[in-house]
């Protein structure tokens, strides 16, 4: 049956000082080589599968939440070190997964993809242990669409309103998903041009190599440019919740877990094992 996935037992993956702090401090950090090559061959086969099946996404090279119906894209959540890498930078006791996604940037692609944003303006979660795994399945440079952070950005005080070019009228969010652009028309904060402000703004840029990973906060300001290559960039980004993380439905939050899939209490603590497992650290609250 199924290879065995990763090197090492669940929970074992622990972060530098440095890297804990580079997190701490800038919202971001590189862990090189943290998924082995084999885990990353079969990641990229999984992807290979997902993106030969009819229909994957309508042809955008984004899905998410591949894991709750697909047994390879589970064991990636559930048989790696990805949570534990979580779990360290945000010294959180617990690791919940709400979702994994795919992100294929196909060869070409234009700069249009991801502008600068936040995740958390598009998720029904609060608090301040949230955070990504982006996991690289391809090389890829900062001119070649690997990702770009606004260092600190995470400590801003801001909740910028998502923003898709020229895509972003309120009525085109609303297409996305319901209430989308309701729900951004009612923020303030608006993105704008940080690269072109070195003296205000710190941008750090990671070139990658199959199976780094860049573990970032869910608050800070990051994008990828376009894939001016002849092949298609290919990550998968893993969205991890600790222990402070509430449950915040609001319209036109992401539908992907919405408040029809849950019965906990808006303002609570996550604790719905059922659609948020825990992946690291103790299983349950007591009985
Ligand atoms: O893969 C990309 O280009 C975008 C990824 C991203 O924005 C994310 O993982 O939050």
């Amino acid at each position: 049956m199924g290879e065995e996935i990763g090197a090492g037992a669940v929970g074992r993956a622990r972060l530098t000082e440095a890297q804990r702090m580079a997190f701490r401090r800038d919202g971001v950090v590189k862990v090189p080589g943290a998924v082995d090559g084999s885990t990353v061959g079969q990641m990229s086969a999984a992807v290979e599968r997902w993106l030969a099946s009819p229909g994957s996404a309508g042809g955008t090279g984004m899905d998410r939440r591949v894991y709750a119906r697909d047994d390879a894209f589970n064991a990636f959540v559930f048989g790696t070190d990805l949570a534990a890498l979580a779990a360290d930078a945000l010294d959180s006791e617990r690791i919940r997964i709400y979702f994994d996604q795919i992100f294929v940037k196909p060869a070409g692609a234009a700069e249009r993809y991801f502008h600068w944003h936040q995740d958390q303006p598009f998720w029904p979660i609060r608090g301040s242990q949230v955070a990504s795994t982006w996991v690289a399945l391809t090389p890829a440079t900062v001119s070649t669409s690997a990702l770009e952070f606004v260092a600190g950005s995470h400590r801003w005080d801001k909740e910028f309103r998502p923003y898709f070019g020229e895509r972003s009228t309120t009525e085109d969010l609303n297409r996305m998903w319901p209430h989308f652009g309701d729900r951004a028309a009612a923020l303030d904060d608006r993105i704008e041009a940080f690269e072109d402000h070195p003296d205000r703004f710190d941008i750090i840029g990671f070139d990658v190599e199959p199976g780094d990973v860049l573990l970032f906060s869910y608050r800070i300001v990051h994008r990828s440019r376009g894939n001016p290559t002849d092949r298609a960039r290919v990550a998968v980004s893993y969205r991890w919740l600790g222990d402070d993380a509430l449950w915040a439905p609001v319209p036109g939050a992401d539908p992907v877990i919405g408040p029809e899939d849950t019965a906990m209490t808006p303002g609570s603590r996550i604790d719905d094992d059922a659609v948020f497992p825990v992946v690291f650290g103790p299983l349950t609250s007591a009985p």
